[in-house]
C-alpha cells in the first residue's frame, strides 16, 4: 500500500517538500494550509509535473483536517517565518497558537502517524507540539540538525575544495545561535577535520554555520531558507518510513540523556519504523559540554516565556 505524507503548511518549505516527495516517489501526499487556494494551487501544479518527471504519486491540497486522516508522517511548517532584523524566537506567539490548533488536528486525524515539525522556533515548538497533542515523544521530532550539518558541510567543503559527500560531521544543541557545531566529531576524507584547516578558518566556518538562516533571508528579504529545510525533512521521513536506522540529528525528547530530562534537544538519533529508536550519546569534551549546555540554557528559557503565554503547556 502506499504511504501517505500530510504536510502542514503550504508555503515555502510545503511546497518544496511536497516536490521533492513527488519527485522521489517516497508517499503519496496531502498539502494542508488554512488558506485553501494556496495548497490546492501547488497540489495541482506538482500533479502537473508528474507526466514530465514519470512521478506516479498522488498528491492533492487541503484545508480540511479529515484529508489527513491515517498519515505515516506528518510535518508542520505552519506559521510565520523571520523578516530581515527578525530572531527566530521573536516568532515565538504567533507559532505557538497555530502549534495548537495543529497539534489538536494531528490528535484527532493521526495519532500514530510521525511527526517531524520544522516551525520556528524550533526546539520551543517541537516541545509544544508533543504536550499539545499527547502523541509518544519518540513519535514526535524537530528538524533542525540535519540542515545545520549540511550547511556545516557545505562550508567545509568549499573552504577545503573536497566533495560535500567525504566530510561527515554533526551539529547538536538547539537551532539558534547557541548550536553546537561539532568539530572534534567531523571528518574529512576519513581524517580528523582539525588536521586540515586553521582555527580561525573553523571559527568563521561554525559562525557562518549559526548564522546560516539569516545569510539567506538577508538576500530574500521576503522569508526564510527553504531548499534545504525541505531536503532535512524529507531525509527524516524517508527514513522512517523505508525503515532506513538512519543515524541523523534531530531534536529529540531527552530523557537523561546527556544529563537532562525532560526537554527537546538536538542529538544523533536512529530514526527507523518506530520513529526514533535510539538516541546516540556520543562523548563530548569540556567545550563541548559547556556549549551544548549554554544551548539547552537557551532553550529553556524560550520554553518558559512560552508557558507564560499559554498555560496549558505547564505539565
Ligand atoms: P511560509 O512560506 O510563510 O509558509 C507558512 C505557511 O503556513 C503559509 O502558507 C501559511 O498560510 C500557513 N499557515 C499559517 N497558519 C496556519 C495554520 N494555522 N494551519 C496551517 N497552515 C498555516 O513559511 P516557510 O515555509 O518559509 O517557513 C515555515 C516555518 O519554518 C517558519 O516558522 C520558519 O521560521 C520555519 N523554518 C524552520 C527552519 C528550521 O531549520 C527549523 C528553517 C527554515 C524555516
Amino acid at each position: 500500500m502506499k504511504k501517505k505524507i500530510s504536510l502542514i503548511g503550504a508555503g515555502q518549505i510545503g511546497g518544496t517538500l511536497a516536490h521533492l516527495i513527488n519527485l522521489k516517489e517516497i508517499a503519496d501526499v496531502v498539502l494542508f494550509d488554512v488558506v485553501e487556494g494556496t495548497a490546492k494551487g501547488k497540489a495541482l501544479d506538482i500533479s502537473q509535473s508528474n507526466s514530465v518527471d514519470g512521478s506516479n504519486t498522488e498528491i492533492i491540497g487541503t484545508s480540511k483536517y479529515e484529508d489527513i486522516k491515517n498519515s505515516d508522517v506528518v510535518i508542520i511548517t505552519a506559521g510565520v517565518p523571520r523578516k530581515p532584523g527578525m530572531t527566530r524566537d521573536d516568532l515565538l506567539g504567533t507559532n505557538l497558537k497555530i502549534i495548537k490548533q495543529v497539534a489538536e488536528g494531528i490528535k484527532k486525524n493521526s495519532p500514530n502517524a510521525f511527526v517531524i515539525c520544522i516551525t520556528n522556533p524550533l526546539d520551543v515548538m517541537v516541545m509544544a507540539l508533543q504536550i499539545y497533542s499527547g502523541l509518544p515523544s519518540n513519535k514526535v521530532v524537530g528538524m533542525a540538525g540535519v540542515l545545520d550539518t549540511s550547511r556545516f558541510r557545505y562550508f567545509l567543503s568549499k573552504e577545503l575544495k573536497v566533495p560535500v559527500k567525504n566530510i561527515e560531521s554533526i551539529v547538536l544543541g538547539g537551532h539558534g545561535d547557541t548550536m553546537v557545531p561539532m568539530p572534534n566529531h567531523t571528518k574529512v576524507n576519513g581524517k580528523l577535520l582539525r588536521e586540515v584547516i586553521q582555527k580561525e578558518k573553523l571559527d568563521k566556518i561554525i559562525d557562518r554555520t549559526r548564522k546560516g538562516g539569516a545569510e539567506i533571508i538577508k538576500f530574500l528579504e521576503k522569508g526564510s531558507a527553504f531548499y534545504a529545510p525541505a531536503a532535512a525533512g524529507v531525509e527524516m521521513a524517508e527514513s522512517y518510513i523505508k525503515n532506513l536506522k538512519k543515524t541523523l540529528p534531530c531534536a529529540a525528547y531527552l530523557n537523561g540523556e546527556y544529563g537532562y530530562k525532560g526537554i527537546y534537544a538536538g542529538v544523533p538519533v536512529v530514526v527507523g519504523k518506530n520513529g526514533i529508536e535510539k538516541i546516540i550519546e556520543i562523548e563530548l569534551d569540556n567545550v563541548e559540554k559547556n556549549n551544548f549546555d549554554v544551548s539547552i540554557k537557551a532553550v529553556k528559557e524560550l520554553f518558559d516565556a512560552a508557558k507564560k503565554i499559554d498555560k496549558d503547556l505547564e505539565k
